[in-house]
């Protein structure tokens, strides 16, 4: 059987076919596209319309390379969402989740339903973006009006196959789902005036969603196509598609987002972690991620749009070698890097204020963005080891960043625990192992993992000793993050 993952993520999106041959998971990329918001008239805005047409291309391309009849199933970020009316009619333009409309919102929100509240009901992690607040900020005509409320990967199932769902890995984002109820919260709701119907059904990963409507797009020559719901989210996909076994490990899911966590079988919603900001995003077959989100490659990305030279990202690594390391302290996860005018003038004046040495070289630069992150990593795990009581001694790195060998490094060395790197596309890898699973190939998730860590080399690194404890109360220091 042949499985297309479609998997986008903030800065691009794929369509990547999988089959198993002889025991292992094989994969081709067959369509790749740009994807990014823009600023229109002061807001910030996905062209998801350019989103559907791409992902209708990558469908007729696995027609012309010849395979006749596949299944497929759709990741992408979390949190956005497009109206869509009576007619089936997309009602707005999709705001994207670092637009400022929501900077203000968790006060707004919290000062009706207390913070505790709140994170007791969802479990969920306080972002500004999250679309509890993006939905307390939307015009409340335009709301009413929507028949459904659609998550981008929702919205996306339902242009190509009609059907309209919810699915519950991305929906848990919202910051809606009252995790003891399994349901949309009615406190939450009624705060928003938004009615439970105005969201489709819940549905978990790995149902059967419907055909693809080949009659909706004439003019392109398409396969037969069967859609099924994956870990829509793409970091339960990427998760999912993580090869940890037994207890003792965590994971990095490296990409425009470093989502650094545990797989639980419950929430911990406990008052470290809620003083902590942990979440527990809901995972495939019932977990949950137990993890924090940390300002990750965009700081990379957003450094290079901004720099006169144009370098790649393994160029970035390059240069970053050349320079010593740790000379700077910047807490990366603070709220002025997430959609900063420009990073590199960003990181200097951060530097500038807290009397450190500025990074000028494009080498300064990624070190002193690499160095941080590390030891961002590192205290996550430690905080995350004294908030749960679960003892990690291997870190799983995957994503696009795990291709990132000195970063792998210096997170062993900050962090004192092995790190495994890879593989690098385990997003697709995990939207693919849910499709298989779904269609009878793979009996569990268990049985998915062992596929992937018999397909994919994984690259090891070992700590060194590097004066791991003084870089960390360094850190502490300059930045003001106190341990818990
Ligand atoms: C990663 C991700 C994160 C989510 C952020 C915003 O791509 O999905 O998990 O917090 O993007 O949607």
């Amino acid at each position: 059987m042949t499985h297309a993952a479609i998997d986008i993520g903030a800065s691009s999106g794929r369509l990547i076919i999988g089959e198993m041959k002889d025991g292992k998971l094989h994969m081709k990329e067959v369509h790749r596209f740009a994807n990014g918001f823009t600023e229109k008239k002061g807001t910030a805005y996905w062209d998801i319309d350019h989103l559907v047409r791409e992902v209708v291309k990558g469908l007729a391309e696995v027609k012309r390379l010849g395979y006749a009849s596949v299944t497929a199933g759709i990741d992408t970020w979390a949190v956005d969402y497009v109206l869509v009316d009576e007619q089936g009619k997309r009602l707005q333009e999709v705001v994207a989740y670092r637009d400022s409309r929501t900077e203000h919102t968790i006060e707004k929100v919290t000062s009706i339903i207390p913070k505790n509240v709140i994170y007791e009901k969802t479990g969920i992690q306080f972002l500004p973006f999250n679309t509890l607040f993006q939905l307390y900020e939307e015009d409340k005509e335009l709301l009413q009006k929507a028949k459904h409320i659609l998550l981008v990967p929702d919205y996306l199932g339902f242009c190509l196959t009609g059907r309209a769902v919810t699915e519950a890995t991305n929906a848990s984002t919202m910051q809606l789902l009252n995790v003891a109820g399994q349901d949309f919260d009615q406190e939450l709701l009624d705060l928003l005036s938004i009615q439970r119907n105005q969201f489709a059904p819940l549905v978990g990963p790995g149902e059967k969603l419907g055909p693809l409507r080949k009659e909706t797009f004439p003019e392109y020559d398409l396969p037969d196509c069967e859609f099924y719901t994956v870990g829509s989210h793409d970091t339960a996909s990427a998760i999912a598609g993580t090869p940890g076994f037994g207890e003792e490990w965590a994971y990095l899911s490296s990409g425009t987002w470093s989502l650094l966590g545990i797989e639980s079988a419950a929430p911990i919603t406990n008052p470290l972690a809620y003083e902590d900001n942990y979440t527990n995003e809901w995972g495939v077959f019932g977990t949950y991620r137990f993890l924090k989100n940390i300002m990750g490659m965009w700081v990379m990305q957003e450094v290079r749009r901004h720099l006169p030279q144009d370098y790649n990202f393994a160029e970035f690594v390059e240069e970053a070698k050349k320079v010593e390391p740790y000379q700077q302290f910047v807490n990366f996860n603070e709220d002025r890097f997430l959609n900063s005018l420009n990073m590199v003038d960003e990181i200097k004046v951060y530097c500038r204020e807290t009397n450190q040495p500025v990074p000028e070289t494009p080498g300064e630069l990624a070190s002193c963005v690499y160095s941080n992150l590390a030891i961002i990593y590192a205290i996550a795990i430690n905080d995350l080891q004294k908030i749960t009581g679960h003892s990690v001694n291997r870190l799983h790195i995957v994503g696009g960043g795990s291709n990132n060998a000195l970063l792998n490094q210096m997170t062993a060395d900050m962090s004192g625990k092995a790190v495994l790197a890879g593989p690098s596309e385990a997003t697709a890898i995990g939207n693919l192992i849910m499709q298989m699973i779904a269609a009878g190939e793979l009996a569990d998730l268990e049985e998915g993992r062992q596929l992937i860590s018999h397909s994919f080399p994984l690259v090891s690194f070992q700590p060194a000793s590097v004066n791991r404890d003084e870089r960390i109360q360094e850190f502490q220091l300059k930045t003001g993050k106190q341990p818990i």
